[in-house]
């Protein structure tokens, strides 16, 4: 097993996640977009954590993994006993342990629309993760304009549009950073990588995910990496 660096801000809160006693296992920053959104979520509301890092596509990661979830997959939330796996999941479950963070729009109608906005990422835009995997590091500009991935990009640009319309031109997708941006941060990762051109009021929702402190960090932390993933690091022509 790997593990990163805790980040040096984090670690005067580490007493804190030993008592709470959550461990995020996580997958490659730099490659791993499931693993990014519970992460970026956790360390946005400043919930402890401990992290755990398995290094992906390797002969030993499905063993390393098994060691936290049979689900063969990152990213994990380990709370005490339990262990919880998907992104969804572990969203849901942090966001019911720590109800005074507001961690979803305080807004039942907000609330059911960030919910909306999340299961559409969870469960869609298959062809936009084929052709336009994320690589922090990669720069990609131009590639993976299937048609399948344009009919997504144009999708994610509508959703966007309706949020801004909504809670203006300044905000995050429900107002203040929610876990629905947290959801969206890997796509805005893949904007940048592939460089797709955006209207001004998407590149500047885009601009603001990504100066976001815990997603900055997370972006720090990709850069730092070493391994590489052939597969993904090259775009082939
Ligand atoms: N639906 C899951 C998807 C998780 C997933 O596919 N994770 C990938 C990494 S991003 C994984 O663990 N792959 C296993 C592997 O590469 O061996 C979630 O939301 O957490």
């Amino acid at each position: 097993m790997q593990t990163t660096e805790l980040d040096p801000t984090l670690s005067q809160t580490l007493d804190q996640a030993e008592k709470a006693g959550l461990t995020l296992v996580i997958g490659n920053k730099n490659y791993s977009t499931w693993s990014m959104r519970p992460w970026v979520a956790m360390t946005a509301f400043n919930i402890p954590f401990k992290e755990v890092r398995v290094v992906l596509d390797r002969p030993d990661t499905a063993t390393l993994i098994a060691q936290y979830s049979s689900s063969g997959r990152v990213p994990v939330l380990l709370a005490g006993e339990t262990v919880i796996w998907d992104s969804l999941a572990i969203c849901e479950y942090l966001a019911e342990q720590f109800p005074e963070k507001n961690m979803w729009p305080r807004d039942v109608v907000e609330r059911a629309l960030a919910r909306s906005v999340c299961a559409e990422m969870h469960s869609g835009f298959g062809d936009l993760r084929q052709a336009m995997w994320m690589n922090i590091r990669g720069k990609f500009p131009g590639k993976g304009r299937t048609p399948g991935a344009q009919g997504d990009i144009g999708r994610i640009c509508e959703i966007w549009e309706d949020c801004m319309a909504r809670c203006g031109p300044n905000d995050f997708l429900f107002g203040e950073f929610s876990i629905a941006d947290a959801f969206y941060a890997p796509v805005v990762m893949r904007f940048r990588t592939y460089e797709v051109s955006l209207a001004p009021a998407l590149q500047a929702y885009a601009d603001r995910v990504a100066a976001h402190p815990a997603v900055a960090q997370w972006i720090a932390g990709a850069l730092a990496e070493t391994e590489t993933a052939p597969k993904y690091d090259h775009y082939p022509d």
